[in-house]
C-alpha cells in the first residue's frame, strides 16, 4: 500500500516535465544538498557518509536543508543518497573517503574472475537491501508537507559499471575501457543486470513517495558516439521503457523521468527519441540549439549553467541565466532551470 501525503502546494516541476505551459521555469540544483552547506556538516556530525544515507532521519534532514535555507526559491527536493547504493546492494563494498570520494576496496577484476560470476549469479533484492532509501523517501515526503516535489534517482548502468570496475572515480577509465573493448559481451550482461535492478529500485522509490526520477549517467562523455550507442543508450532505454510498466504492475501512476548523460552532447537527438520526459544537459550545449531539437520532439530540457559561473559572482551569474532564459524559449514551456552538473563546494569534491 503506497503511503498518503499532503496535497502539493508547488507542482511546477511536474507540470513542466509533462510538457505543460507554465507561469515560470522551475529551478533546482544538482547536488543542492551537501558539502557547501555549513548545516550539512553540522547534521552529518561524525557519521560516515553512507551511515547518513542509511538513516532516514539524517537523510531526510539533509534533503530538506536547501529547501529550508532557500525557501520559496527551489522547486524540487532530491533524496539524499548516492548512486553507489546499487553496487552495495549487489554485494560490493563501497566506502566514502573523506575529501576524496568513493572507493571500492575490491573492484571487479575481469570476467574470468570468480567475483564476476558471483555478482552475475547472485539474486539481488533491492526491496530489502535498499529499504532504508524507501523509508527516507517516505519520511522526507512527510516532512516536506507538499512544499515541493521529491525526486528519486539512480546511477545509469554504464556509470555504475565504470565505478564497479575502476574502484572509484577515474581519469583515464582504463579498467572500464578494458571491459568495454576486450569483454563486450560480459560487459553487456552486467549492464543489463544493473538496468533491471535500476527499474525495480526506481519503482520502489516511487512507491515510497518519489514524484519524479532521474538517471545519472555521469560518465557518458567518456564514450565515443558509437560506444554510447552500444554500451549506454540501450540500458538507459531499458529503464525508461520498463519503469512505467513496472509502476503499472504495482498499481502506481507513471512519473516524469529525466536522463542526464553528462558529456554525451552528440546523443541529444537519440535521447529525445527515448521515453524519458526530460533530458538533462551539461554546459557544452548551446541552449537555443538544444531547445530546437528537444521541442520538435516534445521533450523538456533541464540545465545547463556551467557550475563554474558560481565563482564569477552575481553579474556573471545573471548574464548566464539571461542567456539560458532566452535560449530555452523564454522559460514558459519545456525548461527546468539547473546547473549543467553538480554544485561545486569550496573543496570541489562534492
Ligand atoms: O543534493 C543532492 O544531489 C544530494 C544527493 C546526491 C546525488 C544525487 C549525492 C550525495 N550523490 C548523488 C549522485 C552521485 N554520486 C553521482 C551522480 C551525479 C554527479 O555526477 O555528480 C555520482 C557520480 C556520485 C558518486 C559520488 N559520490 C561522488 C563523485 C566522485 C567522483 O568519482 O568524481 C562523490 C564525491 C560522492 C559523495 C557524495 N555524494 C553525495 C554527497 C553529498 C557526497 C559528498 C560526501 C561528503 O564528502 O560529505
Amino acid at each position: 500500500m503506497a503511503p498518503q501525503f499532503e496535497p502539493m502546494k508547488n507542482d511546477l516541476i511536474l507540470r513542466t516535465a509533462r510538457g505543460e505551459k507554465v507561469e515560470r521555469p522551475p529551478m533546482w540544483v544538482m547536488r543542492q544538498a551537501g558539502r557547501y552547506l555549513p548545516e550539512y556538516h553540522e547534521a552529518k556530525g561524525k557519521n560516515d557518509f553512507f551511515e547518513c544515507c542509511r538513516s532516514p532521519e539524517i537523510a531526510s534532514t539533509l534533503t530538506l536543508q536547501p529547501i529550508e535555507r532557500y525557501e520559496g526559491l527551489i522547486d524540487a527536493a532530491i533524496i539524499f543518497s548516492d548512486i553507489l547504493v546499487i553496487p552495495q546492494a549487489m554485494g560490493m563494498e563501497v566506502i566514502m573517503v573523506d575529501k576524496k570520494g568513493p572507493h571500492f576496496p575490491e573492484p571487479l577484476q575481469s570476467p574470468e574472475d570468480k567475483q564476476y560470476r558471483e555478482i552475475m549469479d547472485r539474486k539481488v533484492d533491492v526491496k530489502e537491501s535498499l529499504d532504508y532509501v524507501y523509508k527516507a523517501i517516505t519520511l522526507t515526503r512527510q516532512k516536506l508537507k507538499g512544499r515541493v516535489p521529491l525526486i528519486g534517482f539512480c546511477g545509469a548502468p554504464w556509470t555504475l559499471m565504470s565505478y564497479m570496475v575502476e574502484g572509484g572515480g577515474s581519469k583515464f577509465f582504463i579498467q572500464a575501457k578494458t571491459w568495454l573493448f576486450k569483454h563486450p559481451e560480459e560487459s553487456k550482461a552486467l549492464l543489463q543486470k544493473i538496468a533491471e535492478l535500476c527499474v525495480e529500485y526506481l519503482a520502489l522509490q516511487v512507491q515510497a513517495g518519489a514524484q519524479m526520477v532521474q538517471v545519472f549517467d555521469s560518465w557518458a562523455g567518456e564514450l565515443s558516439p558509437a560506444s554510447f550507442k552500444e554500451m549506454s543508450l540501450p540500458y538507459l532505454t531499458h529503464i525508461a521503457d520498463n519503469l512505467p510498466r513496472r509502476l503499472q504492475e504495482l498499481g502506481l501512476e507513471r512519473v516524469p523521468m529525466t536522463v542526464f548523460a553528462k558529456g554525451a552532447w552528440y546523443a541529444l537527438d537519440s535521447l529525445c527519441d527515448t521515453n524519458y520526459d526530460v533530458i538533462g544537459l551539461d554546459w557544452l550545449h548551446d541552449p537555443a540549439e538544444a531547445y530546437k531539437i528537444a521541442r520538435a520532439k516534445g521533450k523538456t530540457l533541464q540545465g545547463n549553467a556551467d557550475p563554474g559561473v558560481l565563482y564569477g559572482g552575481r553579474e556573471a551569474i545573471t548574464k548566464v541565466v539571461k542567456e539560458m532564459v532566452t535560449g530555452f524559449g523564454g522559460g514558459k514551456q519545456g525548461w527546468i532551470a539547473n546547473l549543467g552538473h553538480g554544485m561545486l563546494s569550496p573543496s570541489c569534491i562534492n
